[in-house]
């Protein structure tokens, strides 16, 4: 090929593809430098109406993109250039995969002749995230073939597939680029901005179910929005407990949230008394955050139904008696509940609001993380969403909401604390929000907080700095205090007051819970609050008011 149709080829090639990308909704896409993929970056930066993100860091690239896609589940691209680069977006893309997130990574490689003869920043691409992507391809060099418009068009409207519906999530477009690099950027007559629909995909079960008696209705993090399904679930014969992440428990009352307390300090004969009401348990969406309702379904005798809207069916933690597929609301309304009896209903709902009670009034004894995530929540307004980091905040997050107003978002399909930052940076440029984080976690992804600076992002993030990782301090490793603190513990002793002024945050430090107030809390700007909280008290003291919270469940007449 001579040189310029090289650069035709390669310009008609990466100018297509972005354009039939953006055409099925890739609106948005995070670019990280390199030389290699320059003719995809221009590509995305040229094209009228794709909105481009630059940042300098792949792995938190991957993390940032996932924020802009967690929101809505709007597909967002990833660019990066050949070599190690590409192994970066790993982490991001197995989260994506586990939380149904749709990332397209598009990575530049190396031309077939520079593969495996140690030529530089060369690596072996091949459906490199084999195991987390949903589809995976790899362009052919650009040439003036006769076939490349359909095979371009054929191997987008495959991907594409895979970026909605039940089986959304990841995909993979690996682009080995010959040079001349640069493409020709006047040739923007390419992209012809056409929308072509995606399905919208509603599945149906063909059959009637007919679920007899009294149920539980589990209900974790959905894509779907259950808004339109609370006419069916608020009945006598069902009781509905939500995971933090589910926002219906902003909308219906009666929904039961402190069920990892109450499993956590059920007796046997409370459970018995359980096992004899509930004639089923139906659980729908994401596996839900509490140890302790994850163990009693695993141990449970009721029959169990899952509703999953992915066709990835997680049937954690222990496999159901039937599941279906399908959109979550069409199945609701497609299953006839018929009910008699007393179910369980009126003893749980009252607990949930007595141990709502008991937090209340004991909870002031406590200056603890949970004491001061208690305060986060009642001072955060309703409209900014919370995004709780794993572990503890996440934990504290739903042990400690009374009021269940915020949307509550976290990265539970690997439970990473990688990312963090990045992910809760990618939804801030949506909506307001505020990330709850501890120390280690906010080091982990410290690189992060660089998109804040770059793209004046406001945030707000509070950091319990307990000086490691607190989660450690409440499992049985704990138990041995000679290898705790080196193995687990991992002091940092971190003083982020100088992360903050590294990346222009404004800074502030306290230990006192008077001051977190709704100013705080609604903080304009670019904010690092930083708590100094100690982890051995800390995890005392959550001991305690556990005991209290046994104390209310126990009293729980059989
Ligand atoms: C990428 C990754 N590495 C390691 C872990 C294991 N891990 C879970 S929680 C945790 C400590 C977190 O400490 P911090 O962020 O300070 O939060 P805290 O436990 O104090 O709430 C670690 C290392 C993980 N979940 N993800």
């Amino acid at each position: 090929m001579n040189p310029s149709d090289h650069q035709e080829a390669l310009t008609y090639q990466v100018f297509t593809l972005m354009d039939l990308l953006q055409s099925y909704g890739v609106q948005e896409i995070v670019i990280s430098p390199g030389s290699r993929s320059t003719p995809l970056a221009l590509a995305a930066e040229l094209h009228p109406d794709i909105h481009t993100h630059i940042h300098p860091d792949e792995r938190s690239a991957g993390f940032f993109a996932l924020g802009l896609a967690k929101l809505e589940h709007t597909p967002v691209g990833l660019i990066c250039t050949s070599g190690t680069a590409a192994a970066n977006y790993l982490p991001a893309i197995a989260e994506a995969d586990l939380s149904h997130i749709p990332l397209v990574a598009l990575t530049a490689d190396r031309p077939h002749e520079l593969r495996d003869v140690g030529a530089p920043q060369a690596i072996n691409q091949q459906n490199m995230y084999r195991n987390y992507v949903r589809y995976y391809t790899e362009l052919p060099i650009a040439d003036v073939h006769e076939s490349h418009p359909n095979l371009l068009e054929t191997k987008v409207m495959q991907c594409v597939q895979y970026l909605k519906g039940a089986e959304m999530g990841p995909v993979h477009i690996n682009v080995p680029i010959r040079e001349p690099l640069m493409p020709d950027m006047t040739r923007t007559d390419y992209f012809f901005r056409s929308e072509k629909g995606m399905q919208q995909y509603s599945i149906v079960p063909d059959g009637d179910i007919h679920l007899e008696g009294h149920g539980i209705v589990l209900i974790g993090e959905t894509v779907e929005s259950l808004d339109c399904i609370t006419p069916i679930l608020d009945r006598e014969n069902l009781t509905v407990i939500a995971d933090p992440r589910q926002h219906i428990r902003r909308d219906m009352t009666g929904v039961i949230t402190h069920q990892d307390l109450i499993f956590n300090s059920m007796d046997a004969d409370q459970f018995d008394r359980l096992e004899r009401e509930a004639d089923f348990i139906v659980r729908i969406g994401e596996p839900l955050t509490s140890k302790a309702t994850n163990k009693f379904l695993a141990r449970t005798g009721i029959p169990q139904y899952v509703i999953s809207e992915h066709q990835a069916l997680k049937t954690f933690p222990v496999a159901p008696k039937e599941a279906y597929v399908g959109t979550i609301s069409a199945i609701m309304k497609s299953i006839r509940f018929t009910s008699a009896g007393r179910g369980p209903k009126e003893w749980l709902t009252a607990l949930d609001g007595r141990i709502s009670r008991r937090i209340e009034k004991y909870i002031s004894d406590y200056d603890d993380e949970g004491r001061f995530m208690y305060e986060i929540m009642r001072h955060t307004p309703a409209q900014r969403a919370l995004f709780l980091s794993n572990s503890m905040p996440i934990r504290d997050g739903e042990r400690y909401d009374l009021e269940n107003t915020q949307r509550i978002y976290a990265n539970r399909g690997a439970n990473g604390i990688d990312g963090v930052v990045s992910t809760a940076l990618g939804m801030a440029v949506k909506t307001p929000l505020t990330l709850v984080i501890g120390d280690i976690a906010l080091y982990h992804d410290m690189n992060g907080l660089i998109m804040s600076k770059l793209e004046d992002i406001d945030i707000n993030i509070i950091v319990f700095n307990n000086n490691g990782g607190g989660i450690f301090s409440f499992l049985p490793q704990n138990d041995n205090q000679e290898h705790f603190e080196r193995l687990f513990g991992t002091p940092l002793d971190l003083d982020f007051k100088h992360a903050a002024a590294l990346y222009n945050f404004n800074y502030m430090h306290t230990d006192k819970v008077e001051d977190i107030t709704d100013g705080l809390m609604n903080r304009k700007g670019r904010n690092i609050i930083e708590i100094k909280t100690d982890r051995v008290a800390n995890a005392a003291s959550h001991q305690d008011l556990r005991r209290q919270i046994e104390d209310v469940v126990k009293s729980v007449e059989i």
